[in-house]
């Protein structure tokens, strides 16, 4: 493993074994969710990916070092430093191992760090995309084009209305990116199980995905996929009100000229004002429910 990354004993041993082992984003923790409610998630994500029989992997930067994994003690320093702590995307990463900064990765940095570790599972809420208005102001996040690139499987559950999701696919289908449903035909939309729009291919078990994760990466078609997990029926939001919050915090935005990488975690914290907390707490179940089914697909990648 190259010296710049930090596996806690666990996951070194774990690794070295093939046992199965799940890789947790940071950004979340730290610009997705207020304090506590981050900490506490980051903790019970732990726990869902240890009762479904796999070890946990946490992502950040800090001190200079690509952490994997977090004990409790980091986990608390990433939560409390909420959005003090840079976000880290691709281009970011070398920047904050150089000068020692306390870093939270995204979908792009925690696939980096995974790969480097050889982590092939990973378990988020949702995906950066292709924005609104995008054919104007050029914002289509780096995740998608991290998934064309690096091979690991990102479990979310889709991507939200924030962004355009019929763009979205667009992209990942042009750069190669298998897009799975977990027991649906239909790409989910964050807080809502239905967008109206197709996934590649619907897998109804663990053993399914894997399956086609093995494939791919036999074939050499380096990169990864994305395997969408809707949120349980039960912590679905209603998506008329939802479409209305999410209109309401990008109109926000735009009177506040939030741009770049400061959009995203503006919205969220929008959306979590604007529907009295209620998408915090979808949030938390759809990405708990990731965490089981991460698991789940890691279990099944190493049996086979
Ligand atoms: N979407 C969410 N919750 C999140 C993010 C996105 O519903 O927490 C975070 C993830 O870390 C994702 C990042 O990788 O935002 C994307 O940021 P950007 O759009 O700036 O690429
Ligand atoms: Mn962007």
């Amino acid at each position: 493993m190259p010296p710049i990354l930090l596996p806690t004993p666990e996951i070194a041993d774990a690794l070295a074994a093939k046992r199965p082992v799940v890789a947790l984003e940071s950004t979340v923790i730290s610009h997705g969710m207020p304090y506590p409610q981050n900490l506490e998630t980051a903790r019970a994500l732990e726990a869902e990916v240890r009762a479904a029989g796999a070890v946990p992997a946490t992502i950040a930067v800090m001190d200079g070092r690509i952490r994997v994994g977090l004990d409790d003690g980091a986990l608390e320093r990433l939560a409390t430093a909420g959005p003090t702590a840079r976000k880290l995307s691709r281009r970011d990463l070398p920047i904050a191992v150089a000068t020692g900064a306390i870093g939270a990765t995204t979908v792009a940095a925690t696939m980096i760090g995974a790969r480097l570790a050889g982590i092939s599972v990973f378990a988020t809420g949702g995906i950066g995309g292709v924005h609104r208005g995008a054919e104007t102001s050029f914002d289509i996040s780096a995740d998608l084009d991290e998934l064309a690139r690096t091979s690991v499987c990102v479990v979310c559950a889709g991507a939200k209305s924030i962004l355009d999701l019929p763009k979205t696919l667009e992209v990942l289908e042009t750069r190669g990116v298998p897009v799975l449903g977990f027991g649906t035909d239909e790409f989910p939309a964050f807080y809502s199980r239905r967008s109206g729009l197709a996934v590649d291919h619907r897998c109804d078990n663990a053993t399914q995905v894997a399956d086609i994760l093995r494939a791919k990466w036999q074939l050499g078609l380096d990169g990864g996929v994305l395997l969408a997990n809707p949120i349980p029926v039960p912590d679905e939001l209603d998506a008329d009100a939802m479409e209305a919050a999410v209109a309401q915090s990008l109109a926000d935005a735009e009177s506040r000229k939030i741009k770049g990488k400061d959009i995203t975690p503006h919205l969220l914290a929008a959306l979590e004002r604007l529907t009295g907390g209620r998408s915090l707490t979808a949030n938390i179940a759809l990405i708990r429910n990731n965490a089981r089914v991460a698991a789940g697909v890691a279990a099944a990648l190493a049996a086979g």
